[in-house]
């Protein structure tokens, strides 16, 4: 997807008051559209996978997932797509809404996708490492009811036993074994009771609320399910449970219908000592009900363990920590951006492309300590480059350095080019603001800067990450 250019809020008192643009920094990934956000927290990383809605979607056109990373919750690096349909030989289709878990060194990747003999199914994926590459684990569907088999969500009690919950209309669990790709029992359709899922008005064939994406998790010794609700358009409530199996407590409405999406999906974790709450909404550019986009929100429990209710807003999530410049960044790393793709790079993960003039990324908190001497960056063009500008707190605010790029005779031909930088100190939110001719300009796969100081940035840098 080119944009034009990422959401700006400018409001007109700000304009008038205070002279400073502000860069929505909700939805969390704009360069392509994505929706079903399931995160999962593993060794002090956040990931986040997500479903992808191809451009120009007008029914569920989904191919593959994506994934993302994040330590600081702001800014966020496209890990690639670890997962499509296509992995699994006996699929079709529809990528839609899954949940990856790790356990035993493993990544279990709980995913639907409409079968070629028909119908949507659950399958399962693993993988030696969360951002994949994922393989099919069975050759076969894991689990199918044969009735909306989408949306699976998975959790492991504290006690080994592991839960695979899913489906629209119905809800459906099974316990896994601790292979985590088969289980005993057979499959249970649980209870749609109006004590456990609420009421909806006026519709006989679902009398109940809960509609689809289930979110299950345990908090503070309570089971909590967290879903889709109410039809077109959804909103988010959820039910709590003193069992992992009910039976259930509605517990009221965590998200109003909100956006331009009539579908919402959540996710719930608690990172380094905060809650998060992902959802998804049409609020890109060219944003709809089919061409969706992940957002997250920062909440608390109440004290009794229950939700406050929570607003879609387009300004995101406050930063856990800064970021060090002075280590090799991944130049997929971003928080905001205006006109930038990224792609697959031949060096291994992802780089930045489809670069244009006046292009730009925002890389948030940038701790440059007691100051950047210089900025190396490993770069590729196969036409005759451009300029990477470096500036500090808006796409047009202070130059600290120009890398100039020429052409290195391919879009994966790699290069390193530096340049010298000068007055940056301190915390700053980053801008590498590209510059140049007409037509592509270069590509990025990752950048550093070196510091002025003899520590190489360990003396300069802060060290707050
Ligand atoms: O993304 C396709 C479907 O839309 C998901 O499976 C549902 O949860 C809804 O978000």
């Amino acid at each position: 997807m080119k944009k034009v250019l990422s959401m700006i809020i400018i409001s007109a008192a700000s304009i008038l008051l205070f002279p400073v643009v502000c860069h929505a920094e909700n939805p969390i990934v704009q360069t392509r559209y994505t929706a079903d956000p399931a995160p999962m927290v593993y060794n002090g990383t956040c990931y986040l996978y997500t479903g992808h809605d191809e451009d120009g979607s007008t029914y569920y056109t989904m191919n593959d997932w994506r994934c993302y990373s994040s330590t600081d919750m702001v800014n966020w690096v496209d890990c690639g797509s670890p997962l499509s349909y296509s992995t699994f030989s006996w699929a079709k289709g529809d990528a839609w809404a899954g949940q990856c878990i790790p356990r035993n060194g493993k990544f279990y990747y709980y995913v639907p996708v409409n079968q070629k003999n028909g119908g949507m199914a659950i399958g399962v994926a693993v993988s030696d490492s969360p951002t994949g590459p994922f393989k099919d684990a069975l050759g076969h569907p894991l689990a199918s009811t044969g009735t909306g088999d989408i949306d699976p969500t998975v959790f492991i009690d504290d006690n080994g036993q592991a839960y695979l919950y899913w489906g629209n209309p119905n809800l459906y669990y099974v316990k896994l074994n601790q292979d985590m790709i088969s289980y005993s029992g057979s499959i249970v359709k649980v209870p749609l009771t109006t004590e456990g899922f609420g009421v909806r008005n006026g519709n006989a064939q679902k009398p109940t609320l809960y509609e689809e994406g289930p979110w299950f998790y345990k908090q503070n010794g309570m089971y909590y399910m967290v879903y889709a609700a109410g039809g077109i358009p959804e909103y988010i409530c959820y039910s709590t449970s003193t069992s992992p199996t009910g039976p259930w407590q509605y517990r009221g409405k965590i998200m109003p219908t909100q956006g331009k999406s009539f579908t919402n999906h959540p996710g719930v974790i608690d990172y380094k000592g905060n809650s998060y709450f992902f959802y998804h909404n049409g609020a890109l550019p060219g944003g709809s009900g089919f061409t969706r986009s992940v957002c997250v929100e920062q909440f608390k429990y109440n004290a009794d363990g229950t939700f406050p209710t929570i607003n879609m807003t387009t300004t995101g999530v406050p930063a856990i920590s800064n970021l060090n410049p002075y280590v090799k960044t991944e130049a997929e790393t971003i928080c905001t951006e205006s006109g930038v793709q990224t792609e697959k790079c031949s060096e291994g993960g992802q780089n930045i492309s489809n670069i244009e003039n006046g292009d730009w990324i925002k890389v948030k908190g940038v701790n440059f300590g007691t100051g950047a001497a210089s900025f190396n960056a490993r770069v590729a063009s196969a036409t005759s480059g451009g300029n990477i500008e470096l500036r500090l707190d808006s796409p047009t605010g202070t130059l600290i350095g120009t890398c100039s790029v020429q052409g290195t005779g391919g879009w994966q031909s790699w290069v390193n080019k530096s340049c010298k930088v000068s007055g940056a100190k301190g915390v700053h939110d980053l801008y590498l603001k590209f510059t140049g001719g007409n037509g592509y300009l270069l590509n990025v796969n990752w950048w550093q800067f070196s510091s002025n100081d003899s520590t190489g940035g360990k003396l300069s840098y802060g060290g707050d990450n």
